[in-house]
């Protein structure tokens, strides 16, 4: 079938035909109420964004379009040599809500090799980056910097119609993919390496091309752990940190260069993204400290001394899950096809034995369960990609299709600036007494 961007055009005016409909029957219905609690509690729970590509369960995790990702690990193309879901893949489905053929994967993977070009300028900010920047820092930078060619920006400049936004972004978000390739292996080359970063090689996928620019590609095994990965960190529906401010200053029409910084700087925390590599840090600290002890009671000892200390367990805990994370799941079981015996996968897999008590007991998480970032580093380890600092850009790579999923319809459809209602306590405490 046709282009990416063809099935977009049929498919918007159905939708926001559907949503005309939906808001003229039900505009005026309630989906929630809140709580003061609510509003101090980092708006937990609170329905307030609308997020298309996925939707995330307490219990159950993630769904994409209503894909679980065992689904999406069965029903997505994947490359002719591997099995994992080709990112691209689960871009067309975030994008359209459409399982697509291999064929249409593979325009995707053609069209973001040939995007994928650097301006000059961009190549030498990175250049001049200190290596003692850190990754996420210049990740941002670098993304920021693209603004210069935004097709989106400069239509807007010369006065845009409202109907057109969205193949402005459309376009914006497609190079703004394409780049994030060359980009994150410029700065891990520069920083860890030579400095020498391998061509995009026009008819490979994404995560072949990715894999390539960081050096690793003549490991099929990783280049498939990389499908796995950039796939799995894609999205997680509309309120975690990094989504939410994509979404947010591309309300201001900001164009997708500067919505995907903003969101890479929020997923640039170690609550959030940050979690990759602290949990690295975590693991090798505990290592060194236990050594091979891995019995329940040093484990249990270590785990308090540093619960005890006021710190959390990296890669444990969820603001909406509640169970284990099927991306942790997803990524246990590439573990226990490929990498077996690998003692830090043993660590990571004893860890799931005994955390959950700890965390249990010690009452306070409302979800003891790993997270994704508890896993993903100890397979890069495997790998021989060491450096934990610059995890994070691995998840910010694969973060961008969710975000940039999300903008193409956040323009399609109209969506408004964003401004939600904010008091004072001083406020607040009239508007409760004076109820
Ligand atoms: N270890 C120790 N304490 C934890 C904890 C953990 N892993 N997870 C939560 N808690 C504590 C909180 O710090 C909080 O303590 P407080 O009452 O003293 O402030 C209490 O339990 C209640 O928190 P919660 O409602 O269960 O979680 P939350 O929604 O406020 O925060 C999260 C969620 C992920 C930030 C938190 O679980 C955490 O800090 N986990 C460790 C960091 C991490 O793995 N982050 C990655 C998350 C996934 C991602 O975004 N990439």
């Amino acid at each position: 079938g046709g282009s990416l961007k063809d099935r977009l055009s049929e498919l918007i005016p159905q939708k926001q035909e559907e949503i005309k409909k939906f808001r003229s029957e039900h505009g005026g219905d309630v989906v929630g109420n809140v709580t003061l609690d609510q509003m101090y509690g980092g708006a937990r729970g609170i329905r307030s964004l609308v997020w298309e590509g996925s939707v995330l369960d307490p219990s159950e995790g993630i769904r994409f379009r209503g894909y679980s990702i065992p689904e999406c690990q069965k029903l997505l193309p994947s490359s002719p040599n591997g099995k994992q879901p080709l990112p691209e893949s689960l871009f067309w489905l975030l994008v359209t809500g459409e399982i697509p053929t291999l064929s249409q994967v593979q325009s995707l993977s053609a069209e973001w090799a040939a995007r994928s070009q650097l301006p000059k300028f961009v190549e030498e900010l990175i250049d001049r980056c200190p290596p003692s920047l850190h990754p996420m820092a210049q990740f941002s930078l670098a993304i920021t910097a693209l603004e210069h060619d935004s097709a989106f920006a400069k239509a807007y400049e010369h006065g845009l119609s409202k109907h057109d936004y969205w193949k402005y972004t459309y376009e914006d978000c497609m190079d703004l993919i394409a780049k994030t390739v060359p980009i994150a292996g410029r700065i891990y080359r520069n920083i860890y390496r030579d400095g020498i970063v391998a061509p995009i090689q026009l008819d490979k996928d994404h995560s072949y091309n990715f894999a390539n620019v960081l050096g690793f590609a003549n490991n099929s095994e990783f280049v498939e752990l990389m499908r796995l990965y950039l796939s799995l960190h894609s999205d997680h529906e509309g309120g975690n940190v990094s989504a939410h401010t994509g979404h947010l200053v591309g309300s201001a029409l900001s164009s997708p260069f500067l919505s995907m910084a903003a969101s890479l700087n929020g997923l640039a925390g170690p609550l959030h993204g940050l979690a990759n590599q602290e949990v690295l840090s975590f693991l090798n600290t505990m290592k060194e400290e236990i050594g091979d002890d891995l019995s329940d009671e040093r484990i249990k000892g270590y785990l308090w001394d540093l619960l005890k200390s006021g710190r959390v367990v990296p890669g444990y805990g969820h603001a909406v899950l509640r169970k284990t994370d099927p991306r942790y799941t997803a990524q246990r079981e590439f573990a226990q096809e490929y990498l077996p015996k690998d003692p830090m996968f043993q660590l990571v897999s004893r860890l799931y034995e005994v955390v959950p008590s700890v965390l249990t007991e010690h009452g306070k998480t409302k979800n003891p369960f790993p997270n994704v970032d508890s896993h993903s580093g100890i397979l890069l380890q495997y790998y021989g990609l060491k450096e934990q600092n610059f995890y994070t850009v691995l998840f910010g790579v694969s973060r961008t299709l969710g975000v940039a999923s999300q903008l193409i319809w956040d323009r399609a459809l109209g969506f408004p600036i964003e401004r939600p209602k904010s008091f004072s306590t001083e406020a607040l405490k009239k508007l409760v007494n004076a109820k």
